[in-house]
Order: structure tokens, then C-alpha cells, then sequence
């Protein structure tokens, strides 16, 4: 009698399973297809890349590392977890003998292995995310141009150092830029040119972020922060404030020109024939948190 049953339900289940591993490979299928047509070649690109954008500094192949190592180890994590509780769902699932599996408690094993295992994992994370970033923060780099970036609410003010070793054609003075919440300002970069970027804020903390460069930076009061890097691609990319930094802080934006290192000479000369020399750094007191000045020492020493 029980062989009979088994036989008889063991069919229906057979071809369950089959209808099911079709319909599977149906829907991979249908993916696959949609993802090799309806995706345009960029779009396959950013899905390489697990949906960063492309690239354009000596700095992004670091982020680019670390991004997709950090979603393949979640990614194996993930797989190890959903694995076992799938594996636990079938293997004791519930069974017509209604017998209860051995119940573990106090486990020393186990419990080890949960309290060490996220430590592993933090570490890991940790330890390939200060790698990411010392690269990406190199200071020993030579540069050919310097530029003092001032995020102040609620624009940036782009200063083209003067004394940076420009080419003699160039003017040689402190140049820059100002822009406004109406006007966003554009970032001039010469291609192939090390850069380093001083970043000052007179006010509250902001956030230099260039997508395609893979790199965002606070810039706080009180602090230089500092990078070089060195853009790989010519054209127009899009940067953004990314720290939340009052009301108007979403107007906070600003293109990034990449061009040859011709055409950013000719782009320093024309701010200088505008007149805009020096250094805007949008206060004097830009080294200085707000707030925290030390007692007039120039008034206490007259
Ligand atoms: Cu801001």
C-alpha cells in the first residue's frame, strides 16, 4: 500500500520538477536575451561594473577594485547564508511522521562562529578599504597644477594657483572662478595632467563629489584637505556638494571640463583677462572655525 502511494505522488512530482526547471531556464533566458539586446553597450558597461559610472580619473580603478570585491565577498556571503537556509528549509521541512529535529542549544561551535565570523568580515572590509583609500590619497604624487577648491554655501569657487609650474605662455597669477546657486560654476582640468586640489570651506562642512572620478571629499572648516589625481578622459561630468549643508544645498552643483592642456592655458588666460585675479577664498578667515577664533591677537598686540 505505502509503495503505491509513493509511486503514484513520485510522478506528479517528477514532472512538477521538469515544468519547473523549464520555466527557470525560460526566465533566464528571457533575461539574458533582454540584457544582450535592450541594453545599450554603456548600460552592459555600468552592469560590468555593478552600476558605476565610467571611470575618468587615475583614481576610480582603486574605488573600481574595491567596489566589486566588496560585492563579490557580500555576494559569497550572501550565497553561504541564503544556501544554508534553503538547505535547512528542505532538509527538515515538515514531514508526515510530524518527528521533531534534534534541538541544539548552547552550542559552543556554533555560537564561536557567530561572534567571530562578522569580525572576519568587518575586517576584511576595513583592511581592503584602507588600501582603497591610501591609494586614492597618495601624497607622494607629483603635480603640474594646483587648485584651491572653496565650497561655500552654496557654490564653489574654483582658485587656479599661479605657482604651480605653468607653462611660460601662461599668465602665472592666481586665477578663479565663482559661481553661484544660479549659475553653477565649471571646473577647468587639463587631461592627462596631475592635479592636486587644496578644498577650504569658510562656512560649514560641504562635500566635493565627482561621480566619474569615483571620489567625494569633505570639505570642512578649519582643515585643508587634500588630492592629486590626474583626469583620464576629456568632456563634460557632472559634480555635486554631497554633504546635506542648508537650504540651497541641492543648487550646489558644478560641471567638470576636461581638455587639453593647451586649451585649459587659454581658459586661464581668458579668466585673467576678465579680470578675475587672486585668490577668492571666500573669507579670509577660511582657516578658522567659525566660532572658535582665538581672541584678536592683532587688537591685543596694538
Ligand atoms: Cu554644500
Amino acid at each position: 500500500m505505502g509503495l503505491d502511494l509513493t509511486e503514484r505522488t513520485a510522478r506528479p512530482h517528477a514532472a512538477r520538477r521538469g515544468l519547473r526547471r523549464r520555466s527557470t531556464t525560460a526566465v533566464v533566458g528571457v533575461l539574458t536575451l533582454l540584457l544582450v539586446t535592450g541594453c545599450s553597450e554603456a548600460e552592459v558597461g555600468q552592469l560590468k561594473r555593478l552600476g558605476l559610472p565610467e571611470g575618468a580619473s587615475s583614481s576610480a580603478p582603486h574605488m573600481e577594485e574595491l567596489w566589486i570585491g566588496a560585492w563579490i565577498a557580500a555576494g559569497a556571503v550572501g550565497a553561504l547564508v541564503w544556501g544554508l537556509i534553503i538547505w535547512a528549509m528542505i532538509r527538515y521541512r515538515r514531514r508526515s511522521d510530524d518527528e521533531v529535529p534534534v534541538q541544539v542549544r548552547y552550542n559552543l561551535p556554533m555560537e564561536a562562529l557567530y561572534t567571530l565570523a562578522p569580525f572576519v568580515v568587518v575586517f576584511v572590509f576595513f583592511y581592503h578599504t584602507v588600501v582603497a583609500q591610501d591609494r586614492v590619497l597618495a601624497e607622494d604624487e607629483s603635480f603640474d597644477h594646483e587648485i584651491l577648491v572653496v565650497g561655500q554655501q552654496w557654490s564653489w569657487t574654483f582658485n587656479y594657483l599661479g605657482d604651480d609650474g605653468r607653462d611660460e605662455g601662461a599668465t602665472g597669477n592666481d586665477v578663479f572662478d565663482v559661481g553661484t546657486t544660479a549659475d553653477p560654476p565649471t571646473l577647468v582640468l587639463p587631461v592627462d595632467k596631475p592635479v592636486k586640489f587644496l578644498f577650504r570651506s569658510p562656512d560649514v562642512i560641504h562635500s566635493f563629489w565627482i561621480p566619474a572620478y569615483y571620489f567625494k571629499m569633505d570639505v570642512v572648516p578649519g582643515r585643508d584637505n587634500t588630492w592629486i589625481t590626474t583626469p583620464t578622459k576629456t568632456g563634460t561630468f557632472a559634480g555635486r556638494c554631497a554633504e546635506l549643508c542648508g537650504v540651497s544645498h541641492s543648487r550646489m552643483l558644478f560641471d567638470v571640463k576636461v581638455v587639453s592642456e593647451a586649451e585649459y592655458e587659454d581658459y586661464l588666460d581668458e579668466l585673467a583677462d576678465e579680470g578675475n585675479t587672486g585668490v577668492a577664498d571666500g573669507s579670509s578667515e577660511t582657516d578658522v572655525i567659525v566660532g572658535t577664533e582665538p581672541a584678536d591677537e592683532e587688537g591685543a598686540s596694538q
